[in-house]
């Protein structure tokens, strides 16, 4: 599809090989095609003024280094548990050819490697998400987000996070309604404060 419709690779995996990944959209009114969410948001502010932003003018620098720290350091050992519970919900296609992604992506022979020692994966989730935290309490309770009381897309691939493990463990589970008191309970407020953007429309 990415060839057929003329989409650029998002990244490029360790071989040097392109990687396609979803969202990608064609824009039936421009035409354009874009890949990548953060670039799809960019694209949308852009084309479609009279719409709230997701990147305010002059917060996307901020934006992408606050994502790089959570995507590449912060939530990675979250990342870990939830790639590899999520793998059991996948049909048996798609299930091989996200064990071949992740083991590639995080360079191990199989993705359990990823999990050995669950308990203290767990511990350092949660010493993650206590970083995240204090980012946040840096807004001194002007508002939810990042931001304050404006959302942007930096709140909601963090939103991913706060979503993604109530999904896949079960809002009634254990993890979750541990994760739920993380932070003094921060980490269920949040949460809560994310979830009217769960659902697409
Ligand atoms: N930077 C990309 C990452 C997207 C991404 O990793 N998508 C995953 C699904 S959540 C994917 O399409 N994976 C396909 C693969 O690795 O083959 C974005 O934000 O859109």
């Amino acid at each position: 599809l990415y060839k057929r419709i003329g989409a650029n690779p998002t990244e490029t995996k360790p071989d040097g090989s392109p990687r396609y990944t979803l969202p990608l959209i064609q824009d039936a009114s421009t035409g354009a095609v874009v890949s990548d969410s953060a670039l799809i948001a960019e694209y949308l502010d852009a084309t479609y003024p009279d719409t709230p932003k997701l990147f305010p003018p002059g917060t996307a620098p901020l934006q992408y280094a606050f994502m790089d720290a959570l995507l590449r350091g912060t939530l990675n050992d979250l990342l870990q548990l939830c790639v590899v519970k999520s793998n059991s919900f996948l049909n048996p296609g798609s299930r091989e050819h996200h064990r071949r992604a992740i083991s590639t992506s995080f360079g191990t022979e199989k993705i359990e490697d990823l999990v050995l020692d669950e308990k203290a994966l767990w511990a350092k989730a949660r010493v993650g998400l206590a970083k995240v935290d204090a980012w946040y309490q840096k807004g001194k309770g002007e508002g939810p987000y990042l931001m304050g009381n404006t959302i942007c897309f930096a709140d909601l691939v963090f939103a991913s996070y706060t979503y993604w493990p109530k999904k896949i463990w079960g809002k009634d589970s254990t993890q979750w309604q541990d994760m739920l008191t993380w932070n003094e309970g921060r980490f269920g407020v949040l949460a809560e404060s994310l979830a009217k953007f769960e659902t697409v429309i």
